[in-house]
C-alpha cells in the first residue's frame, strides 16, 4: 500500500477489499475483530488513537491483522464491505459518514449479535442505575434455575457471550451510543430508567438523546416503564404490554410504594411486599431501581420469592455510593460511578439523608449543564472538593455560598476533605464528570479514591 494526501490528511491507497473494517479498538473492537478472524474473514482495524488499549492483546493473538493508527484512514474504510463501529466513535465523524455515503454498511457489535441470536433478551438503559439493575435481575434469574447471558456496556462486549452456551436469557445493558446503531433489537422486555442529560459533547440535545435511548422499545416485547419520568412516561405505546413502576402509590399490577403502619413498603398493586428498610442499596434511586427490577422480572414471569431474596441480599456494585470506611467518625464513600449530574445528584439526595456531607466533585464534564449540581450542592453539602478539567466550570455555577475549594489530585482531594470533615460527617466522592481526564476509567478513579483513604488510616497523610 503507498501513502496519499487527501485534504491535507495522509491516507492509504488500497486495492485490497476488507470484508469487515473494524473502527476503534478497545474492548469492543478486539471482540469484533476476533470474531470475524475466527470466522475466516478479513479484517483490518482503524482507530484514532496511536497507542488503542487493545493494541497489544489483538497483536499478540492476531500478528498479521492490518492495523491503522492515528487516525480514521479513509481508503481503508471505503475498501470495506462492512464496517462495525465502538460506541466511543460517532457515527457521525467525517470519514465514516463518507463511508456509509459511499454505500458501505455500517454496523454494531449489538446489531450483529442481535442479528444472530435467538434467546430471548431483556434490554436495559437509562442514564443512570443500569448496572445496578441488569446485576440485580441476573442474580434474579439465576436465582430462579435460569442460564444468564449478561453482557453490553457493563463490560463484556456481547460478541464475547457466543463463546459459551447459549443461555436461556441474554440481558443487555446498552448505552446510548451502543443503540445509535441498532435495527434488529426485539428485547422480550425493555426498560429505559430515566432520562437525565449526558454525553452532551456527542448529541445536539436531550431531545435527540432521549430519541436514542427509545429505540430499545423497537419490538413487541414487554415495556418496562418509569412513570414518574415524563420523557420515560410519554415513549409508552398504545397496544403493547407494559409494566409501570415508580416511587408513587401503583394501581393494580402496576409496582410502587405505599405506607404502611408508618413504614415505606415496595408493592404490587394493593399486594406489600417488602418494606423498603430491608433493602440493603440505600436512597430513593435504589428504590427505584429495586421497582424496575421486579416490574422486569414480572415480566419475564420469575417468581416473586426468588426476586425479593435478591433484594434483600443484594449489597450493591463497587463504585456506587460504596461505603468504604469510617475514620476517626467521618465516613467515606465511593460513588466514582456518578459520570454525569444526574447520577451525583441522587447520590447526594441518597446520602445527605442521614448525615451532612463534604462532596468530591469534577473531571470531564462532557458539557453537560452543571446548575441542577449546585442546586444539589446547595441544598445538602457543606464543603466541595473540586478537582479535574471542568472543576472551574462547577466552581462557576456554584452560589456564592457555597464553601468549595480546588485540589489537583485525587490525593490532595482526600487529603483535604479529611481535614474539613467534622466527626460525623461523610465524604463522598460521586465526580459527575466522566475521569478521563485524569484516570484510565472509573474503577481506577475509585481505587486511588479508597487507596488515599486507606493511606489516611496509616498515618501516611
Ligand atoms: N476512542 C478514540 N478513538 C477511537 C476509538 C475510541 O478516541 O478510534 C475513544 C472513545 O472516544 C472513548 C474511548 O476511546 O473515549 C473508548 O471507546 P471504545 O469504543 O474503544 O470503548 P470500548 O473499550 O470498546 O468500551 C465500550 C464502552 N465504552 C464506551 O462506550 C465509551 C464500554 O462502556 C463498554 O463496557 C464496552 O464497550 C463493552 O460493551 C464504558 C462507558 O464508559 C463503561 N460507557 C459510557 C457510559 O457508561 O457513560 C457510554
Ligand atoms: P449506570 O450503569 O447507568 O452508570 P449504575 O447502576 O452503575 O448506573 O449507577 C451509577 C451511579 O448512578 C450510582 O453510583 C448512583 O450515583 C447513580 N444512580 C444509580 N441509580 C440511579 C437512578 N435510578 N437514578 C439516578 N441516579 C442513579
Amino acid at each position: 500500500m503507498n501513502a496519499l494526501l487527501v485534504n491535507g490528511q495522509e491516507m492509504t491507497e488500497t486495492s485490497e477489499q476488507f470484508d469487515v473494517v473494524v473502527v476503534g479498538l478497545g474492548k469492543t473492537g478486539a471482540s469484533v475483530a476476533s470474531y470475524f478472524l475466527e470466522k475466516g474473514e478479513s479484517v483490518a482495524v482503524v482507530d484514532s488513537r496511536n497507542q488503542p488499549p487493545e493494541l497489544d492483546h489483538l497483536q499478540k493473538s492476531y500478528p498479521d491483522v492490518p492495523l491503522y493508527l492515528g487516525g480514521f484512514d479513509q481508503a481503508v474504510l471505503l475498501s470495506a464491505k462492512q464496517i462495525v463501529i465502538s460506541p466511543g466513535v460517532s457515527r457521525l465523524e467525517p470519514a465514516i459518514q463518507a463511508a456509509v455515503g459511499a454505500g458501505i454498511q455500517l454496523s454494531s457489535d449489538i446489531e450483529i449479535f442481535c442479528q444472530q441470536v435467538e434467546q430471548a433478551i431483556v434490554a436495559v438503559t437509562g442514564s443512570n442505575g443500569k448496572s445496578t439493575v441488569v446485576t440485580l435481575l441476573k442474580e434474579m434469574m439465576e436465582q430462579s434455575g435460569l442460564r444468564v447471558g449478561l453482557a453490553g456496556n457493563i463490560g463484556t462486549p456481547v460478541l464475547d457471550l457466543l463463546q459459551s452456551d447459549e443461555p436461556d436469557f441474554y440481558v443487555l445493558e446498552l448505552s446510548s451510543f451502543q443503540l445509535e446503531t441498532l435495527q434488529s433489537l426485539n428485547a422480550v422486555a425493555a426498560l429505559v430508567l430515566n432520562i437525565s442529560s449526558d454525553h452532551m459533547d456527542r448529541y445536539r440535545d436531550l431531545a435527540e438523546y432521549a430519541a436514542i435511548k427509545q429505540k430499545i422499545y423497537a419490538g413487541d416485547g414487554s415495556m418496562i416503564i418509569n412513570r414518574e419520568d415524563q420523557r420515560v412516561a410519554c415513549m409508552l405505546e398504545d397496544k403493547r404490554n407494559s409494566i409501570s413502576y415508580g416511587l408513587s402509590e401503583p394501581n393494580e399490577n402496576e409496582f410502587g410504594i405505599r405506607v404502611f403502619k408508618e413504614e415505606k413498603w415496595l408493592c404490587r398493586g394493593q399486594a406489600l411486599l417488602l418494606p423498603a428498610s430491608a433493602l440493603k442499596i440505600k436512597g430513593a434511586h435504589n428504590v427505584s431501581n429495586a421497582l424496575a427490577t421486579l416490574a422486569l422480572g414480572s415480566a419475564i414471569d420469575l417468581t416473586m420469592q426468588s426476586m425479593l431474596k435478591v433484594l434483600q441480599e443484594f449489597p450493591g456494585l463497587p463504585h456506587r455510593c460504596q461505603w468504604i470506611a469510617n475514620i476517626d467518625s467521618v465516613d467515606w464513600y465511593n460513588d466514582s460511578k456518578g459520570t454525569n449530574v444526574g447520577a451525583s445528584c441522587a447520590a447526594i439526595t441518597g446520602l445527605s439523608e442521614k448525615q451532612d456531607l463534604i462532596l468530591i466533585a469534577g473531571g470531564d464534564g462532557k458539557q453537560a449543564d452543571f446548575s441542577p449540581l449546585a442546586d444539589a450542592i446547595e441544598k445538602h453539602v457543606r464543603v466541595v472538593v473540586l478537582i479535574g478539567k471542568d472543576a472551574g466550570r462547577i466552581d462557576h455555577v456554584l452560589a456564592k455560598e457555597s464553601q468549595r475549594y480546588f485540589a489537583i489530585s485525587m490525593e490532595a482531594a482526600v487529603n483535604l476533605a479529611a481535614k474539613l470533615a467534622k466527626p460525623e460527617e461523610a465524604v463522598l466522592l460521586s465526580p459527575a464528570c466522566a475521569s478521563q481526564d485524569m484516570f484510565r476509567d472509573y474503577q481506577e478513579r475509585g481505587e486511588i479514591f479508597g487507596r488515599a483513604v486507606q493511606a489516611l488510616q496509616g498515618g501516611e497523610e
